[in-house]
């Protein structure tokens, strides 16, 4: 499998029908270290002929693949999950390098995701379809969930393999084959897949990777007829190039895109849990994530006790080395982000911002990575830019509310609807508000807590379609309904009315 002395100033090339294919293009594009600023390996800058040669092999796979049982699909992907974990410090070091996420996180992610292949491996056996009861005499009628057939995954940079897996566990167990496309700043998880998946077993064709860039490799995914389904997990702009592209030729599409949650804290919340909610809410991952919560409310009557104590764990955070044991905050992965968020930060300020924390880049040691600083602001107003559009940064608004009915209605006032949470000791205000608030998931005195068996998706603007649990496992798949007539009779009076309604 890869790694990251192997692949270091190499040229990656493409992943497809079980082999390494050099692309058709014969152009390559630099991927860099956050850490260091520098590039340190290159992929494949994939042209529309690439990406139909991935998708020839997916489709003829993909016929072979269905008939597979699901019993056998599912040892083989339990044979991927443990080789997941056979080699999780390798993946884990790939990840680190490639977007300067923090190794114990990663190791501790890719342990997850061995359990998550392997809750998949279980479920390819047990999606059954039912038995229907018709009017009419010796006729069955029931349903099967079958694949869909290719399905095209592209994802972001933030979490690359943890956002290849949710949707690569379901839609490979369900029967289907995959094209993916990783986000061009960190492909090289998504290409060490490749081995596994053929040491695992599991067939050329079924698991193929084109690199490139999101205008031109991806653009030419998502306009293949042949693609049944795109999982696309990436901004909401440019979901929304991705759904209009698959609405030409009527493919499914499953979208994670964009949050900007609410994480909401009650007079009576329980304090110190509060703070820790509140402080990993928007720093994990340095705020790189869909699911951050990066509008924080704090009613009235605990304002300036929560803000002092949230502003304290913010200047203890530890900004360094994403491999070293005692960093709490790794770099910006991409190199534009940490100008969108010096952009926005600065924009804010200009609208009145208070800035309790942080609010720029760090000086002299950290100086050549691309690090920004856990950053804290109030007294904006609900429509400031900071407000309602994701920084996607370790950034986090603080506003004051006085009651339930206000605190909701600020919550949904966002064109986004991922995640919300919120801390209470109050069960009947908690159950209101997991209720009234518009998000896909709801934390009561907890925040990111997720599971591979519950279902996740966003709301609004966030996107539609779930990943995670058996949900996702029928996200991946089609019923199909079968009428069966085993009468030794002529047609009757009651089939004759159909047929003639048809
Ligand atoms: O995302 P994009 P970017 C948000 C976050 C961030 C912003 C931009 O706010 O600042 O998006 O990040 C591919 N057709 N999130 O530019 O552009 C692209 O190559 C098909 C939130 O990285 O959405 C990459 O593989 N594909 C989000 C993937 O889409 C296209 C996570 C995501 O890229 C394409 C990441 C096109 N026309 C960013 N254009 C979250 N909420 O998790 C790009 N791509």
């Amino acid at each position: 499998m890869l790694k990251i002395e192997t692949i270091q100033d190499q040229r990656l090339s493409n992943w497809v029908d079980g082999a390494w294919r050099e692309p058709a293009s014969k152009r390559w594009i630099p991927s860099f270290n956050p850490f260091t600023g520098q590039p340190w390996y290159s992929i494949a800058d994939s042209d529309t002929q690439d990406v139909q040669f991935a998708i020839d092999a997916a489709a003829r796979a993909s016929a072979l693949w269905r008939e597979v049982h699901a019993i056998e699909r599912g040892g083989m992907l339990r044979r991927l999950g443990q080789l997941i974990a056979d080699n999780a410090e390798a993946l884990a070091q790939l990840e680190v390098h490639d977007n300067g996420k923090l190794l114990r996180e990663m190791r501790a992610q890719i342990g997850v995701l061995a359990e998550q292949f392997d809750y998949f491996a279980g479920a390819a056996d047990k999606m059954e379809g039912s038995t229907i009861p018709i009017n009419r005499r010796d006729v069955l009628a029931y349903t099967v969930r079958e694949a869909l057939g290719v399905v095209g995954i592209i994802t972001p940079w933030n979490s690359p393999l943890y956002q290849l897996s949710w949707t690569l566990g379901p839609a490979l167990a369900m029967g289907n084959t995959v094209v993916v496309k990783p986000s061009e700043h960190t492909s090289a998880s998504a290409l060490a897949i490749g081995e596994l998946v053929a040491q695992a077993g599991i067939p050329a064709g079924v698991y193929n990777v084109v690199t490139g860039l999101g205008a031109t490799t991806g653009d030419a995914l998502t306009r293949d007829p042949r693609i049944a389904k795109i999982a696309f997990t990436g901004s909401t702009a440019t979901g929304r190039k991705v759904a209009h592209n698959a609405a030409d030729h009527f493919a499914q599409c499953n979208l994670e895109l964009g949050g900007k949650s609410p994480n909401c804290v009650f007079d009576d919340a329980p304090f110190e849990r509060a703070v820790n909610g509140v402080v990993a809410g928007i720093f994990a991952a340095g705020g790189q994530t869909c699911v951050a919560g990066s509008r924080i409310y704090v009613q009235k009557g605990i304002l300036s006790r929560f803000v002092d104590a949230l502003t304290a764990r913010a200047a203890a955070i530890r900004l360094g080395d994403p491999r070293a044991e005692e960093t709490q905050m790794g770099p910006v992965a991409v190199h534009d982000q940490l100008h969108k968020i010096g952009r926005m930060v600065k924009a804010a300020r200009q609208q009145g911002a208070q800035v309790l924390h942080g609010g720029k880049q760090p000086g002299a040691e950290l100086a050549q990575g691309w690090f920004y600083e856990p950053t804290l602001l109030t007294g904006l107003s609900q429509d400031a830019e900071i407000v309602q559009e994701e920084v996607f940064g370790p950034v986090g608004v603080v506003m004051p509310f006085e009651d339930e009915g206000e605190l909701i209605a600020l919550a949904n006032d966002t064109r986004y609807g991922l995640t919300a949470g919120v801390w209470t000791q109050d069960l009947d205000r908690a159950m209101q508000f997991a209720k009234r608030v518009e998000a896909g998931t709801i934390w009561v005195n907890t925040y990111r807590a997720a599971s591979f068996t519950t279902p996740m998706g966003g709301f609004k603007e966030s996107g539609y379609g779930k990943h995670y649990g058996l949900e996702s496992m029928r996200e991946y798949s089609r019923v199909k309904s079968v009428m069966v007539d085993y009468s030794r009779t002529t047609p009757d009076a009651f089939v004759m009315r159909v047929r003639e309604s048809i």
